[in-house]
């Protein structure tokens, strides 16, 4: 930590002790997004985020190079299913029913992981019904079962992490959890164990996050000093049963999309949704997204090869379009198709389409495409 942050935070903890507590979390409902890797220090999130309790959006540039971003995710977005069975399919795992309350939670049992993943893809199958409820697999601690899985590094910003450092050293616990579910899973609202800090990166899909500012717990209690299980049910407006509901602030609501990390601070309540996993509603089907890239491609190529005829320079065309771009990003853009070409054809129910109804077939396209890469950087 450099000596401006240090000096900076020490001083917010002095003038803290002395003045109200909770004035420093109303972050007036913005919550910023860090962009750019290279630009944010340690000391920054220090100094702007933990230290004043407020939270922030990490961009999906900070899990990049994360083994889960690579291996837990199909090309198309979703869950990748054989992966995730070949490698943890025999593990056991802790598995939530959002239908059903039980206390101030969800009942729990253990169930195989590939139980579980067999009643995932049912459920999806069944339009999002099943007989067994909503069943969502969470606070499984996967990287304690399976260390030498590549799975995520711990961001530089979370590595003060007092409680699994205390855990690890006594060699009996953690609080390093993975959640897996589909549309409509969610977790009931609480805050943190022992109300500390924690950070949340989504490898797939997209959540939704409520987030309630740490002292507003209080306007949320019912008259027996209970905190709701739902934040959103509708007796909450009830005011014989949750007197101070009217006082409370909207809650702060953040949609997480695959590859970004949540910074969620200490006592800061939160309920969390699964939503729908936005590219399986693109409603491309695998030959048409075939054919999207080949004219990507295609463009691209012709605009290497011949530069820009009269014609499409005079009109709007998209080929006028990327020869703006530069000759450069042409050839962006033809090594992203190669990548995701490959991923393509290497996929299971891509390779169950009659493939000579592809003109060109995807390995021909897939030879030009690295012909006309290597060609222009000649
Ligand atoms: O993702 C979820 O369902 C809950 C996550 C959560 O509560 C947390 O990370 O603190
Ligand atoms: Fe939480």
């Amino acid at each position: 930590m450099d000596r401006a942050t240090f000096a900076c935070s020490t001083a917010f903890f002095r003038d803290y002790s002395s003045s109200s507590q909770g004035a420093f979390c109303l972050p007036g409902g913005h919550i910023d997004f860090i962009e750019k890797v290279e630009s944010f220090t340690y000391s920054d999130f220090f100094r702007d985020y933990l230290i004043p309790n407020h939270p922030c959006i990490f961009s999906a540039k900070f899990t990049e190079d994360w083994g889960s971003r690579r291996s837990w995710v199909t090309w198309d977005g979703k869950p990748n299913f054989d992966y995730l069975l070949q490698k943890f399919g025999e593990a056991v795992v802790p598995v939530a029913n959002c239908d059903v309350k039980e206390y101030n939670s969800n009942p729990k049992e253990q169930l195989p992981f590939k139980e579980y993943i067999k009643y995932w893809k049912e459920y999806i199958k069944n339009d999002y019904c099943s007989s067994r409820g909503c069943l969502y697999l969470k606070d499984w601690h996967l990287s304690r079962a399976f260390p030498e899985q590549d799975v995520y590094t711990t961001p530089v910003y979370f590595s003060s992490d007092w409680l699994n450092e205390y855990w690890d050293a006594i060699a009996v616990d953690d609080y390093r959890f993975v959640y897996m579910g589909p549309k409509g899973s969610w977790t009931p609202f609480h805050a943190d164990v022992f109300r500390s800090y924690s950070w949340s990166a989504n490898i797939c899909g997209r959540k939704k996050w409520l987030l309630y500012p740490a002292g507003q717990e209080e306007y949320l209690k019912d008259r027996y000093g209970n905190l709701p299980f739902d934040v959103t049910a509708p007796g909450l407006q009830d005011r014989s049963v949750y007197p101070h509901y009217n006082q409370s602030q909207p809650p702060v609501e953040i949609v997480q999309e695959a590859g970004e990390i949540v910074f969620i601070p200490s006592g800061w309540h939160h309920q969390v949704y699964n939503l729908l996993i936005m590219k399986s509603c693109t409603g491309i089907d695998y030959k048409e997204f075939y054919n999207f890239l080949k004219v990507i491609a295609e463009n691209r190529i012709s605009v290497l090869e011949n530069g820009l005829d009269d014609e499409a320079s005079a009109k709007n065309t998209p080929k006028a379009a990327i020869s703006t771009l530069g000759m450069l990003h042409a050839v962006f853009d033809l090594k992203r198709t190669v990548k995701v070409l490959t991923s393509l054809s290497a996929n299971e129910d891509f390779k169950k389409l009659d493939l000579t109804s592809l003109s060109p077939p995807p390995e021909a396209l897939l030879h030009h495409l690295k012909a006309a890469i290597d060609t222009a950087l000649l």
